[in-house]
């Protein structure tokens, strides 16, 4: 595997859950495969599970990790081509990401989209350029458009938590106070519609995710409808993805707070797992009862981060020999 941005990247899905579960079962069963091999991690964002689980699976893997914070540790990096660097950028990404290639074997970046540009946001220029220039295999650990990472989590869990064989899994925006990224729910869309559930969007209006990543998905604008009958409620915010409007991207267009997923939401589902990519915020997203509840699977759903990553890296290294 080259690089680690959308499903198709891992091939047969069966397949890559099958040896998510070897993975969770016997983690270091692989520790002499990534011997004398380092993976540098670039952090453009802030980050609590990415940064601390994709550690955590590169060293179950007997890898290097090594972490930058770009901008806090390193020099501050331009990444735009052809201006004059007279700003507060003391360095371009078109030499420093050689520079990190020569240091390691994988490279993993998180760099969240703008959401002032959606042509460079959609193109996704920044990591395209770690692509082209460092000449290492990279892995989007949450990019302008996608994070791969979380959504093979979320099905991963799925997985283990499903009692159906072909469950309702429903997809709900929810209010935020700040302009949130679309990463999540592009990627949550994408791998739901390659999984075999029945799959479900609910957004107000205006908040029309990009086809490519809608696909065959059902969106119903009647949130409580679309809830009804569900077995995983997948809560999640973004910011409007200037699919019906362009000038409206990257904006806020509601904060309807009969939106946050509380037990009036839950009590038509049924009895519905909740979810969430975390960190999240209380009472804006969801109620302090529906994820303080036993049906709420958050912290297993952050733990299978480590999962979903190791399969990825052990991929990565298994294509390095
Ligand atoms: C980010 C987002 O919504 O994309 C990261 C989620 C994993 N969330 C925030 O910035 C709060
Ligand atoms: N879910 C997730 O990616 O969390 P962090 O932003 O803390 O890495």
């Amino acid at each position: 595997m080259r690089s680690f941005f959308h499903v198709s990247d891992i091939g047969d899905l069966a397949a890559a859950l099958q040896e998510a579960k070897q993975v969770k079962a016997t983690p270091f069963a692989w520790k002499n495969l990534g011997q004398d091999k380092t993976i540098i991690l670039i952090f453009f964002n802030s980050s609590l599970r990415t940064r601390l689980s994709s550690q955590k699976a590169a060293l179950n893997l007997g890898m290097n990790p090594i972490v930058l914070n770009v901008g806090a540790d390193s020099w501050k990096l331009e990444t735009q081509l052809g201006v004059v660097m007279d700003g507060d950028k003391s360095e371009h990404l078109r030499e420093a990401i050689p520079v990190i290639g020569s240091y390691c074997d994988i490279i993993g970046v998180r760099s969240f989209a703008g959401l002032s540009d959606r042509e460079f946001d959609y193109a996704e220029t920044i990591l395209s350029q770690f692509i082209e220039y460092s000449g290492k295999p990279v892995i989007s650990l949450e990019s302008a458009t996608v994070h791969p990472c979380q959504a093979f989590a979320d099905l991963i869990t799925i997985e283990e938590y499903k009692t159906k064989p072909r469950p309702k899994v429903v997809m709900t925006w929810a209010p935020h106070p700040r302009a949130l990224p679309q990463a999540v729910p592009n990627s949550f869309a994408e791998w739901m519609n390659a999984a075999d559930v029945d799959f479900v969007i609910t957004h107000p209006e205006g908040y029309e995710l990009d086809p490519k990543f809608v696909g065959n998905a059902k969106v119903e604008y009647d949130q409580m409808k679309a809830l009804e009958g569900a077995d995983f409620v997948y809560a999640k915010n973004w910011s409007c993805p200037g699919v019906t409007n362009p000038g409206d991207y990257g904006k806020i267009l509601s904060k309807d707070m009969g939106w946050v997923v509380d037990e009036r939401h839950m009590a038509v589902t049924d009895n519905a797992y909740f979810m969430h990519c975390l960190p999240v915020r209380r009472n804006m997203i969801v109620s302090d009862g529906v994820i303080d509840s036993p049906r709420s699977i958050v912290i297993p759903e952050a733990a299978n981060r480590v999962v979903s990553a190791q399969v990825v890296m052990k991929r990565m290294l298994e294509g390095l020999k």
